[in-house]
């Protein structure tokens, strides 16, 4: 098995060399060998994908994410406010969402739903009493949760083997988020909404998820959450680190303590939302002069080379940590597919992923390939 892998791997450097050097777009020619072949015998590649892509009107897109990815997460499509709008049985719209999943099952993948609970993208209706002004009561706001996720993990039992369950339940200093879920609820809710989804598919491995837990004071409070969880039998069996990360932030001894210390707790660690903001504040004197040379560039010449050179050691970088955890790490997933795609951009032009924006593999991806080659 050893010595196949590094057979595939030896050729993975040539092919990458070649088809980077011919510049080809991955329309035309799609990159080899892939990310997921490259990993197959360390853990899963996945990404976010959007409703262009999985109905096929972005081609480019589609053809990247199935030649690239064993995994898909739904960027949007499964949140509250899409899936459920409205109140009631009759509030759903499933569409998206089966047409999401019909997507990964055509195409084989591992198919993982987010999310289920959470403070943002969550129609106000959610948290409101009849007279439409005032919070609901702690009852009817679990029956409303409950409502929500027997119908929708239910509908994908089975078929949706992974749920972001509860996202970003923690502020920065590791305490719970004042979030109207808990406002109303009460602490329990956390715990509420891993019953209800395991009594909705006991088989689905349920992810707690958040950002920022390589930072001191919100992984202490993340971890202290999941052992009070486990103390209480609740159902908590994966950590989903977010890692929307900078060029120098965290810091690779960072990623390292932080998926050791959830590993450590006995619960699958998974890289849940995997980008490199190029264009956030950074404390950095080296990053802020390269975020000026983007802003400056990413109009008329894409990006500075410099710059592209940090990139691709950062990626180099971070999946060299992920790789020393294959062992507990089960799946690495990059928030988008083309740099056209990411949630960073906002406005500005960032630069944020593996491919560009006119789906061409960009050198992070072939040092991404050659970091699994590494022994
Ligand atoms: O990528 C998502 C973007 O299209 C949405 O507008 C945004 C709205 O909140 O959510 C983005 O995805 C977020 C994810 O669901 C949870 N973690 C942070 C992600 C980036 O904001």
């Amino acid at each position: 098995m050893k010595k196949l892998k590094s057979t595939i791997l030896a050729c993975a450097g040539l092919f990458v060399t070649a088809s980077l050097t011919s510049g080809a777009a991955a329309g035309n020619s799609l990159p080899a060998p892939s990310l997921k072949s490259a990993y197959k015998n360390d853990f899963l590649i996945g990404v976010a994908i959007n409703q262009r892509q999985f109905t096929g009107e972005d081609t480019q897109g589609a053809a990247l994410i199935k030649s690239q990815f064993n995994s898909i997460s739904p960027e949007n499509v499964l949140k509250w406010e899409i899936i459920q709008p409205r109140p009631g049985a009759s509030g759903y719209d499933f569409d998206p969402g089966d047409r999401y999943v019909e997507f990964g099952e055509t195409n084989g993948m591992y198919i993982i739903g987010h999310t289920l609970v959470w403070h943002s993208q969550t129609p106000n209706w959610v948290f409101l009493a009849e007279d439409g002004t005032n919070y609901c009561d702690r009852a009817t706001l679990l029956k409303r949760m409950h409502d929500h996720i027997q119908t929708v993990v239910g509908r994908y039992r089975g078929r949706i083997k992974c749920w972001d369950v509860v996202n970003e339940a923690l502020q920065d200093n590791g305490e719970l988020r004042k979030s109207p879920w808990l406002k109303i609820i009460g602490d329990d809710y956390i715990a509420k909404a891993f019953e209800y989804a395991h009594e909705a598919d006991p088989d689905a491995i349920l992810r707690y998820n958040d950002y920022s837990l390589e930072n001191e004071a919100k992984r202490r409070g993340a971890i202290a959450l999941i052992k009070k969880l486990q103390s209480e039998g609740v159902p908590v069996t994966a950590v989903g680190l977010q890692d929307h990360v900078k060029l120098d932030w965290p810091t690779v001894e960072q990623e390292d303590a932080t998926i050791a210390d959830f590993a450590r707790l006995g619960v699958k660690v998974m890289i849940t939302e995997l980008d490199v903001d190029l264009l956030s504040r950074s404390r950095s004197a080296d990053v802020a002069e390269m975020q000026k040379q983007v802003l400056s560039n990413s109009y008329t010449n894409g990006l500075p080379e410099l710059v592209q050179q940090a990139l691709t050691k950062r990626y180099a970088d971070l999946f060299s940590v992920f790789l020393k955890h294959r062992n507990d790490v089960t799946l690495v997933t990059f928030w988008g597919v083309t740099d056209g795609d990411s949630w960073l951009n906002q406005g500005r032009m960032n630069h944020p992923l593996l491919f560009d924006r006119q789906w061409r593999p960009k050198p992070a991806f072939a040092a991404v390939i050659q970091a699994a080659a590494k022994p």
